[in-house]
């Protein structure tokens, strides 16, 4: 079964003004798109065809001679995870068990928001910004390009792309401007909450 590309769990205007149209449209139909296109072609007529995208991610994690796969199937999984982590009228301090977390493992919300900022800024390059929970603790993590926790052993909790074509054409070279609405106005906290209470 080829892998689809899901449909965005909102109107592509859902997110204005902090993500436009524009970016969504480019974004999920035209960048995330030629990754799924991308990975059904590597994989068509082999071995992992048939076999789930997270169990590909982590088998092929590390081998040399799977790297186009890696890639491709890495951001297949990134972008879908990146939409779910978003809603319209999102953003701000989440709550309950999770606000408990954050201030436990992170020292609470206001040293979160500028970790995860300080996270996504430096991110030399292409990649993602992330809170993840590694070892039973929350991290706030970065990875370059497609990387992924799935491919070291974390399970991840929100993340933000951080790559040019996620904020160019709203924000040009402003990424912390991107970061900040992102998590100002953006993230789907229960969405993140729901992610840690399948850990
Ligand atoms: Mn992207």
């Amino acid at each position: 079964m080829p892998v689809e590309l899901p449909p965005l769990p909102y109107d592509a205007k859902a997110l204005e003004p902090h993500m436009s149209a524009n970016t969504l449209g480019f974004h999920h139909g035209k960048h995330h798109a030629a990754y799924v296109n991308n990975y059904n072609n590597l994989v068509k007529d082999t071995p992992l065809a048939d076999r789930p995208l997270e169990e590909v991610i982590k088998t092929v994690a590390g081998d040399a001679s799977k790297v186009g796969i890696f890639n491709n199937g890495a951001q297949v999984w990134n972008h879908t995870f990146f939409w779910n982590c978003m809603k319209p009228a999102g953003g701000g301090t989440p709550s309950g068990a999770l606000l408990e977390r954050i201030e436990a493992d992170l020292g609470g919300y206001a040293k979160f928001f500028e970790d995860f900022k300080t996270a996504a800024t430096t991110q030399f390059g292409s990649g993602w910004a992330w809170l993840v929970l590694d070892g039973g603790k929350l991290k706030i993590t970065k990875t370059a390009n497609a990387d992924t926790p799935l491919a070291h052993g974390q399970t991840a909790l929100l993340t933000c792309d951080v790559w040019e074509h996620a904020y160019y054409l709203d924000y040009q070279n402003r990424r912390p401007d991107f970061v900040s609405a992102f998590l100002e106005h953006l993230v789907n906290w229960d969405f993140v909450a729901r992610n840690l209470a399948k850990a």
